[in-house]
């Protein structure tokens, strides 16, 4: 029998930071994980050095349920981003390995294809409106069928979702940069500048948007009504949702469609969002909820109560992270979209293989098991560079949620 014969952590920033596990078999069969967890990277990286890889060493690597449950419910302190996030990337190299192992791809052993490719939507910002419609002509030239759309707020500075440059990365100093925030410019302004963007664009692409867990539930209720008409695919993360509850006075006032998920990490924090149909999209990132195994429980929930995924993607999940989410992407039935974020050179050149993208849709690798290979020499060129995400304050200097 194959064991477990070695569990690297590998923490380094090829274009930015990534926390990468690598476990090697008796067999010398490799399998790859992502553990980066944005702002907090060696939190996890310490998880799985210190905690987790003692325990790996010996096991079998096809034991892969039995491997989740030892990590969840052995650590006896259960959940949250850090514990989730290294879980994940346990399951997720695992499942790399039983690929290569079997011949095949990881969406194959999750059931084959239920869709030829997985649909992605972009992200076009501007620090104003002129900025933001060049931004989403770009994507929209580029075969984009969905677009994020995010701009700033005038009088606001350093506004969530505006990219800076070619790559879009929030976490860019080494102390929490605080950015301003105003609720009631924000709900005066945003409504506005998505219908002018319906005016410029009209509706033959899918719009959305990320409140950002900026709003309470009423103020969500009324930024949904307003938008009502201009048929988002979705408003994302309108108000915080550790309250699940708080997602009924939403729905009470609006069809605007809800996507809630990116910084839930189990199946126990998204159950009430999904069983009431409070929401629309889960959102969970299959590296921050438990890996393929578990991210597969979530939407098989959903999938009773007709929620659709729309996993998180952005270029802090690694294109580890990225290939895992499509073949999981292609194999599930109740798939709504993926989100989708170029990455920079370097990454792409230290993490080589994955899915790939074309005419708006992300298309799985056919290599035999994630389909993805991490070159650790060259990414030693690139040391992590501790980077935190920002913190918002109110404009009378009170924390918000950022
Ligand atoms: C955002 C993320 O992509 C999104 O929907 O919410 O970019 C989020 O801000 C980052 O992942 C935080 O690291
Ligand atoms: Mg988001």
């Amino acid at each position: 029998m194959s064991t477990i014969e070695k569990v690297d952590v590998f923490v380094a920033a090829p274009g930015r930071n990534y926390v990468t596990l690598r476990i090697t078999t008796s067999d010398g069969v490799t399998g790859l994980g992502d553990a980066t967890l944005n702002g907090r990277e060696l939190a996890v990286a310490a998880y799985l050095r210190d905690h987790v890889a003692p325990l790996l060493v010996g096991r079998d690597p096809a034991r892969i349920e039995d491997t989740w449950q030892y990590l969840y419910r052995g650590a006896y302190w259960r959940r949250g981003p850090v514990t989730m996030t290294a879980i994940a990337a346990v399951d997720i190299a695992l499942w790399d390995i039983k690929g290569k192992v079997a011949g095949l791809p990881v969406y194959q052993l999750l059931g084959g294809r239920s869709r030829d490719a997985v649909l992605v939507y972009g992200h076009a910002s501007g620090s104003d409106l002129a900025e933001l419609f060049d931004d989403i002509a770009r994507f929209k030239d580029a075969g984009y069928q969905a677009i994020r759309a995010q701009t700033g707020v005038p009088g606001l500075a350093g506004s969530y979702g505006v990219r800076k440059g070619l790559i879009y990365e929030p976490a860019a100093t080494a102390l929490p940069e605080e950015q301003p925030w105003s609720t009631e410019q924000y709900l005066n302004f945003a409504p506005r500048y998505l219908r002018e963007v319906r005016e410029r664009f009209g509706f033959d692409f899918h719009l959305l948007h990320d409140v950002h867990h900026r709003l309470t539930p009423i103020e969500a209720a009324r930024f949904g009504k307003e938008v009502e008409e201009l048929h988002l695919f979705w408003m994302e993360d309108p108000t915080p949702a550790e309250n699940q509850e708080s997602f009924r006075l939403i729905r009470q006032h609006t069809t605007t469609p809800i996507a809630v998920g990116e910084v839930l990490t189990s199946i126990w924090d998204v159950q009430q969002l999904i069983t009431e149909q409070l929401i629309d999209y889960v959102r969970t990132s299959v590296s921050h909820s438990g890996g393929i195994t578990h991210l597969r429980r979530i939407f098989d929930l959903a999938a009773l109560y007709q929620v659709r995924s729309g996993s998180h993607g952005p270029t802090d999940l690694s294109p580890v992270s990225l290939a895992a989410a499509v073949h999981v992407d292609t194999a599930i039935p109740n798939f709504g979209i993926q989100e989708y974020m170029a990455f920079a050179p370097e990454t792409l050149e230290v993490f080589r293989g994955g899915a790939s993208f074309a005419d708006g849709m992300l298309h799985v690798s056919e290599e035999p098991g994630l389909g993805v290979e991490y070159d650790e020499r060259l990414a030693e060129r690139f040391p992590y560079d501790p980077k935190y995400l920002p913190v918002a304050r109110r404009l009378d200097g009170s924390v918000h949620d950022w």
